[in-house]
């Protein structure tokens, strides 16, 4: 029971609730919870807390776990402040892994907690009730996540809530960011705790890496003596700053800018540097490569590196040392915050400038020559055709987003280099470990954060399965989310398909009249998924059609207030 008379110092509470106000006080807004057997001593707390006007973060129902962890990632992606997800017990955590390994892969912090079931089978305020608590326990819960999280802990007596989760948040926010795991076991959490000093600041802040001034030094002087330097970027500019300062130096030296496989824009789509998707034909040219933030920067077994070029890496975790194999060049390796590192880099090569004025001049030329190769070639993609293409919804829904404040959150739906994106981040895309189901949850996460902003999910029609598009619909009305979805429905897993085609062009899967495991047909009729949370839906399948869908779904978010779904049929 929550003990709580405010004008004494001998005030207690739940261990449970004393959870909520500690994040409070470490900035945690909202909690995505789902909640089981493990949750009385939080839910009594809660209630209390309500009851005499505590203020606690707020407590979310989320009906998956995928999606409560995509949640915190998008909210997280909006606002740069870590939250919190309370899972329960192992079968919780267990539905909430992905989640966790897509927060890991992107370095994105949060403070993942699930339940333990009660260790004590009688004599104890908590102890098992009924059989799941046999049934839950496992000899390591924490190994369900542990790869993906910095730190992992099981709460041993309640007193120490406080000072745990103060060192949970300023590990899972120091350098390189990622999800931290805390274990709560039932009966801990039943016990009573002082209030006293739970309002407090954090005992301890995190450690945010600057760049190293020398390396700094070395880099800006590689890349202005170089004679065809290239850029790489796949994880965004870090911050604003770094996103000005990426685009003035690419601009100021002409520098190509790749964003190969990128997971958030680094670049505005229109910069005279922007080379899109295209590796080739720069990488083999080039004697610089400056890699910022890439997991797999290019493949080495589809392009081709110069042997002698000079390779730099730069960005929070730039050896990705959680990954066994990732043998990437390195001969410069740069560990910092990423927008920090690129205001240095910029700086550094800005007293530069009156040197080697023949070779940006010539770069330049040379550069506005491929760009524009590059926007004939998307523009022939980008045509209008039965059945429509990727290419071409993409382009479409880009016009009709133009100068709303847009956020599109993209999951094998709509690709970058078909938009014109101006905007630091306006674009991100799952990460790199892939686990889908992420993209419409991730929306909903950036959607809470700012609710007048027009924020896009665009996905395949099996990433749209894959988020549980029942509860993303069910949470979307609960909290009133005006989310844009665009489901680009092919009825297949058409990357499974390709996969199969790169490995065997001219096999037996290749000419088979079905591929074997990638058909989704029949498909669903997702307007009434939609529907079914009373949302607006529409379904297109002509080309023609497409961009008054995309306005009427636009002006029904702006003057209802809800979600629209617009399913459009593509080849
Ligand atoms: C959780 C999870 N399961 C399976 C996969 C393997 N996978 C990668 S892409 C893909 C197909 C996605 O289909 P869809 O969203 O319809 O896009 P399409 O490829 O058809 O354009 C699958 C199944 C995955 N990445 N994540
Ligand atoms: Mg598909």
């Amino acid at each position: 029971m929550l003990k709580r008379t405010d004008d004494t110092d001998t005030a207690e509470m739940t261990a449970g609730a004393a959870l909520f106000t500690r994040l409070k006080a470490l900035g945690v807004d909202y909690v995505f919870c789902n909640s089981g057997t493990d949750f009385p001593p939080i839910i009594e707390g809660l209630a209390e807390a309500a009851a005499k006007d505590v203020d606690l973060p707020e407590a979310l129902v989320i009906p998956h776990e995928h999606a409560a962890v995509s949640m915190a990632h998008g909210y997280y992606f909006a606002t740069g402040k870590a939250q919190a997800v309370i899972l329960h017990t192992n079968v919780g955590l267990a539905n909430g892994a992905i989640g966790a390994i897509n927060a890991a892969t992107d370095h994105v912090p949060m403070i993942l907690m699930s339940g333990r079931t009660p260790v004590m089978e009688k004599h104890r305020f908590g102890a098992r009730t009924v059989p799941i608590a046999w049934g839950q326990e496992m000899r390591d819960q924490t190994a369900l996540v542990r790869e993906a999280s910095k730190w992992d802990y099981e709460l041993r007596f309640p007193e120490q809530v406080g000072e745990v989760l103060d060192r949970a948040i300023a590990i899972t926010n120091s350098t390189p960011k990622g999800p931290v795991y805390l274990s709560l076991p039932r009966e801990v959490l039943c016990e009573n705790v002082p209030a006293e000093g739970l309002e407090k600041p954090a005992i301890m802040q995190p450690s945010i890496n600057g760049p190293d001034a020398a390396s700094i030094e070395l880099a800006a002087r590689w890349l202005a003596e170089a004679q065809n330097p290239l850029i790489i970027g796949q994880r965004g500019a870090g911050h604003q700053a770094g996103f000005e300062a990426l685009a003035r130096l690419a601009d100021d030296w002409s520098i190509p800018v790749s964003q190969w496989w990128a997971c958030s824009n680094i670049i505005a789509s229109d910069h005279p540097s922007n080379v899109g998707w295209a590796l080739d034909p720069f990488i083999s040219k080039a004697d610089v490569i400056l890699v910022v933030n890439c997991l797999a920067p290019w493949s080495p077994d589809i392009h081709h590196a110069h042997p002698d070029a000079k390779v730099i890496h730069l960005g929070p975790d730039p050896l990705f040392s959680r990954f066994p194999v990732r043998n990437f060049r390195s001969d410069l390796t740069i560990a910092c915050e990423t927008g920090d590192g690129l205001v240095a880099l910029k700086e550094a090569m800005h007293g530069r400038l009156h040197r080697h004025v023949g070779q940006r001049m010539r770069r330049r030329k040379e550069l506005a020559g491929e760009v524009e190769k590059i926007r004939e070639k998307l523009t022939r993609q980008e045509a209008p055709g039965h059945p429509m293409t990727k290419a071409h919804v993409a382009r479409v829904l880009s016009k009709a987003i133009e100068g709303k404040r847009a956020q599109v959150v993209n999951e094998l739906g709509c690709p970058l280099d078909n938009m014109t994106i101006r905007e630091h981040n306006g674009w991100r895309q799952e990460p790199h470990s892939g686990g889908l189901g992420w993209g419409l949850p991730c929306a909903l996460g950036m959607q809470i954060a700012d609710r007048d902003r027009l924020v896009v999910a665009t996905m395949g029609d099996g990433s749209y399965m894959f988020a549980n598009p029942v509860v993303c619909h069910q949470i979307a009305e609960a909290l009133e989310l005006p989310l844009l979805v665009v489901v680009l429905n092919n009825s297949e897993w058409g990357a499974v398909r390709q996969s199969v085609l790169g490995l065997y062009p001219d096999g037996y899967a290749a000419k088979a009249n079905r591929m074997p495991l990638t058909s989704l047909q029949p498909s669903p009729d997702f307007t009434k998924v939609a529907a079914g949370s009373r949302h607006y839906a529409v379904r297109v399948e002509q080309a023609d059609d497409l961009p008054q869908a995309f306005a009427d779904a636009i002006r029904h978010i702006e003057e209802k207030r809800s979600l629209a779904l617009v399913e459009v049929i593509i080849g």
